[in-house]
């Protein structure tokens, strides 16, 4: 957690109460606080109110402006009692109010409760983002994370890639070996797409019934087309039986690959599409095999 107070000793008296149980992080100003949820991401900010230069106020109003910062909660400590500051305090998305002087024992229980409570909130909201069958992320993070993803891309003029891709006959595999067995595949065909994918910065999300997608920042077309042909083989590594497939005796998938380039622009719609159009291309032209 963080602790913001302007006076070094404030922060030493929070220091000593919560640091045998946290990780502590300490700042004496509004801009250094504001910094250091950004880059450290801590689960609670214990916050003073009155501070030179940007008071508690500012300090709250612009971490819960910013998509990055919002969902660290703040606690303002303060000595002023009266009850417009604090419901101001409310007001700015604050989840509590501690005034000074501080009560060790309700600090400390104030704390627990509100860490408990990110933890929860942390929770679910990952859930929320998550494939309930496969354990891949869904459609919503994929939708999320494209756009900012492309909104990267293009300030720092790197490329972005996507690859699409599509289980080949899968509607005939449900047919002949029953939902559950089709649902075995799905699930195993995610996890060698978590197996394929290599970089930290890459994320596959299932896109719909039986087609998932891999968003590969500063990744180029030659990039993606490798890592594309690495999926279609392992894949059919696997060797899931698929008697009625037409292309192999085994499970295949059909892949399309759409990139942005360093230096051009474009939209994440621009890109799925593409992607997709590739796809279609390569279902066209028989199946187990990539377009790009
Ligand atoms: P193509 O090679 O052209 O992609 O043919 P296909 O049969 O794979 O494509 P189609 O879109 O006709 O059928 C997709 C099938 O995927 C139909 C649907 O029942 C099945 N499916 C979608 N979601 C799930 C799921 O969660 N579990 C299972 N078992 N099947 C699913
Ligand atoms: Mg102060
Ligand atoms: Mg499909
Ligand atoms: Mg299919």
């Amino acid at each position: 957690m963080l602790v913001v107070d302007d006076q070094a000793t404030n922060i030493q008296v929070l220091y000593q109460i919560l640091s045998s149980d946290y990780q502590v992080l300490m700042a004496t100003s509004g801009a250094q606080a504001l910094a250091l949820c950004a880059s450290k991401q801590p689960d609670l900010v214990l916050l003073d109110l009155v501070m030179p230069e940007m008071d508690g106020y500012q300090v709250c109003q612009r971490l819960k402006a910013d998509t990055a910062t919002r969902d660290i909660p703040v606690i303002f400590i303060t000595a002023q009692t009266d009850e417009s500051a604090e419901e101001k305090g409310f007001d700015l998305g604050a989840v509590d109010f501690i005034s000074k002087p501080i009560n060790p024992r309700i600090v400390r229980a104030r704390v627990k409760t509100h860490l408990m409570l990110k933890a929860q909130s942390d929770l679910l909201r990952s859930w929320a983002y998550l494939d309930g069958l496969t354990g891949v992320h869904n459609r919503r993070f994929f939708d999320e994370r494209v756009a900012a993803e492309m909104g990267r891309a293009i300030r720092n003029q790197t490329a972005l890639s996507l690859v699409m891709l599509d289980v080949d006959f899968f509607k005939r595999f449900n047919d002949h070996y029953g939902h559950q067995a089709g649902d075995d595949c799905l699930r195993r065909v995610a996890k060698t797409l978590k197996n394929s994918l290599m970089r930290a910065g890459d994320h596959i999300a299932r896109y719909g019934g039986e087609e998932f997608v891999c968003l590969l920042p500063d990744t180029n077309f030659t990039g993606a087309m490798q890592l594309a042909e690495t999926i279609r083989r392992d894949v059919i590594s696997l060797q899931i039986e698929h008697a009625q497939s037409s292309v192999a005796p085994f499970v295949t998938v059909s892949l399309g690959v759409g990139c942005k380039p360093e230096k051009i622009h474009g939209s994440a719609n621009s890109l799925i599409s593409l992607a997709d159009t590739q796809l279609y291309k390569a279902k066209e032209h028989g199946r187990h095999r990539i377009f790009g």
